[in-house]
């Protein structure tokens, strides 16, 4: 879908507002510094990047939607960003930060790609609202608050940092049907409704137990490529998605996900798909575990983000 020689923008968006721990910020620098763009450009990808986007540290909020000020106003400068990177045919590839960054990507990508497929690796559904989340973080809330059927534009408005997502360009809303979740094992029971009522496509842990991990990644993009063999998909890849044994340093880890190998081949099937135009990697917290679980960590994350790109075994 992009055109050769392909280029890649690396966006650092190291936004910790989205959640309760700090460190989170370090997740970009440290993915750089271990050497982010030079194993992109052995890939053959042309590499790009903007500076780390700078946010806001103090705002209001809104009930429900703590930092609802930064966040939102962070995420509309990443969605700036991407949005105007992805208009250039280029694949956005931004860096968090916590997953309240993909308020911003997945805004960005829908302002190009009204018709874009999602395939959201986590844990979590992060399918919440302020109205409905029991925690009030807003990381927990990029999808719920991009996918059609949740917010009104009404009451978008009413929260301070997120009114521009009612406004052109960023109207476009995420269909329920060109989602698809990989990695479910904590999800709240208000998403769990909410996937039901909307009729989301989803893969949790059993699914992956039940079917494995290669006819999960088949069944996922059968569901978003039958109707449009070309539909452009965006990759939201939450490092908790991945199992602590494996992934550490992450703020809300959860026992029981991806092993090393399931999730190099998410990354891989999906990259072999010749569909993805842009893709984000969230949560890594180089201040959340000792030195070798951070080193681990970090070396997960790149060789994931080398996996989405591109990079094959043979
Ligand atoms: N569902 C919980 C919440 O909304 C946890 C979200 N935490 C995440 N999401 N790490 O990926 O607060
Ligand atoms: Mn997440
Ligand atoms: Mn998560
Ligand atoms: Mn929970």
């Amino acid at each position: 879908l992009l055109k050769a020689p392909r280029t890649a923008t690396i966006i650092p968006a190291p936004m910790t507002f989205g959640q309760p721990f700090t460190g989170v910020d370090l997740g970009p620098s440290s993915m750089i510094e271990e050497g982010l763009p030079s194993q992109l450009s052995q890939l053959g990808w042309r590499i790009e990047n903007t500076p780390e986007v700078d946010f806001a540290t103090e705002g209001r909020e809104a009930p429900g939607a703590r930092n609802s000020e930064i966040v939102g106003g962070g995420a509309f400068k990443i969605a700036e960003l991407v949005r105007t990177n992805a208009g250039e045919g280029k694949f956005p590839l931004t860096l968090g930060g916590d997953h309240s960054i993909s308020i911003g990507t997945l805004a960005g990508m829908l302002s190009n790609y009204p018709d874009l497929g999602v395939i959201w690796v986590d844990a979590h559904a992060d399918l919440n609202t302020p109205e409905i989340s029991g925690s009030g973080n807003m990381h927990g809330m990029p999808v719920g608050l991009c996918t059609e059927g949740m917010m009104k534009d009404e009451d978008l408005r009413n929260i301070p940092g997120l009114s521009w997502l009612a406004e052109k360009p960023y109207k476009n809303r995420l269909k329920p049907s060109n989602l698809v979740y990989v990695g479910l094992r904590d999800v709240d029971l208000p998403e769990r409704a909410t996937i039901k009522r909307l009729g989301i496509k989803y893969y949790s842990m059993y699914d992956i137990d039940r079917l494995g991990i290669g006819r999960v990644m088949e069944g996922a993009f059968q569901h978003l490529t039958e109707s449009n063999p070309s539909r452009p998909i965006h990759l939201s890849y939450d490092i908790d998605a991945i199992d602590p044994a494996s992934a550490p340093a992450t703020g809300t880890a959860v026992r029981g996900g991806l092993t090393y190998r399931e999730a190099h081949y998410v990354a891989e099937r999906t990259a072999n798909s010749g569909n993805l135009v842009g893709a984000d990697i969230v949560e890594l917290n180089p201040s959340l575990s000792d030195d070798k679980g951070v080193a681990e960590t970090t070396q997960m994350g790149l060789a994931v983000v080398r996996s989405f790109m591109g990079e094959s075994i043979i």
